[in-house]
């Protein structure tokens, strides 16, 4: 009864400084910033069920899209950026769904038409970031994914239904925002396509090799020269490429697993260094190209890396030829050769 009679007077006070107030809007004295003493706390304490949970009511944070089969340009893409504070793994919704996101989901698409397949996946902006894709489709069910390919997610909707998809990407770890692109497609296309965007600093030894000639095979053979230095000493040893004869002119040829631009190419020398006359690069159609020229002299320093900065060659090789002349010298053995450059 007390508290009731302290409410309608407050509210009687409340409705009467609002009439003082109306009209020219300007406050005549300050309003109650005080509840009275007695006032119950609101009935419903405070309104966050959506907190701990994915509200696919919500509005999208990055908007939302009507799709319909065979639509153009394929894939759709869409900048946006990963992580909130529901830790989905809590929810129990899939064993693959996992991450931390927003309630509100941070895409839509209105999807229409029949189509064999429809595939979501998201590319981070810097490779090597871990994110997370939560799916809802239109009869409530749930589709998740963490790593598909390294640590990109995607999922893969066969004969998608009409009607709302509502996607949350989650960042694998709590504290982490990863700016990236969400991708939706009907292709044959997934993260590896679009990884890294180019310009990832790759180091990396030959694969394969060849050579004019070879003192023996395998060892002393062109094989020595792939893979990483395994000759640790200055020496005639079989784990580095020797020539047939000591004093003529031979070549190397190194090729790479993955195309890059060069930037570095160091030469692992472990006899008789010096008597690299040339080198060239080797690009994915075959064509050579000059790059480094010198005079044959014997370098004390034994064995050596012979390091060589490339610029100015833009396109991306999978070759390296090492030109030698030995008239003057002796077995130029070659234990291994790194090739430095960035992705295309
Ligand atoms: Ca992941
Ligand atoms: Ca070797």
């Amino acid at each position: 009864m007390k508290r009731f009679k302290w409410v309608g007077l407050a509210m009687i006070l409340l409705i009467a400084l609002a009439l003082a107030c109306g009209g020219n809007g300007e406050e005549t004295q300050p309003p109650p910033t005080q509840p009275p003493p007695t006032a119950e706390p609101p009935e419903t304490p405070t309104e966050e069920p959506t907190v701990g949970g994915l509200d696919f009511m919500l509005e999208p944070n990055f908007g939302e899209i009507d799709l319909e089969s065979g639509f153009l340009p394929d894939p759709y893409e869409i900048a946006l950026i990963s992580g909130g504070s529901v830790d989905v793994d809590t929810l129990g919704i899939g064993s693959d769904c996992t991450g931390y996101a927003t309630s509100s989901p941070d895409y839509r698409i209105h999807w229409s038409g029949s189509s064999s397949r429809l595939r979501i996946f998201f590319v981070p902006d810097t490779a090597g970031d871990d994110a997370t894709l939560i799916i809802n489709n239109p009869s409530g069910g749930w589709l998740c994914n963490d790593d598909y390919s390294d640590w990109n997610p995607l999922v893969e909707i066969n004969d998608p239904d009409e009607g709302q998809y509502d996607i949350w990407v989650g960042s694998y770890s709590g504290t982490d925002f990863i700016a990236g692109t969400l991708y939706v497609t009907e292709l044959d296309l997934g993260p590896a396509d679009y990884v890294g965007g180019g310009g990832e600093v790759i180091a990396q030894w030959a694969i394969d090799a060849s050579a004019s000639s070879e003192y023996g095979n395998p060892d002393w053979g062109a094989v020595q020269a792939t893979g990483a230095p395994d000759t640790d000493a200055c020496g005639d040893i079989r784990t580095a490429w020797a020539s047939a004869t000591s004093t003529g002119l031979d070549w190397l040829e190194l090729t790479y697993g993955t195309a890059v631009i060069p930037t570095e190419i160091n030469v692992y020398e472990t006899h008789s260094p010096g008597f690299i006359v040339e080198v060239k690069v080797i690009d994915e159609d075959g064509y050579y190209y000059s790059i480094w020229e010198g005079e044959p002299e014997l370098d004390a320093e034994c064995p050596r890396v012979f390091s060589l900065s490339v610029s100015g060659v833009d396109f991306p090789i999978t070759g390296i030829r090492l030109n030698l002349d030995q008239t003057d010298g002796s077995w130029n053995e070659i234990d291994a050769v790194e090739l430095i450059g960035t992705t295309p």
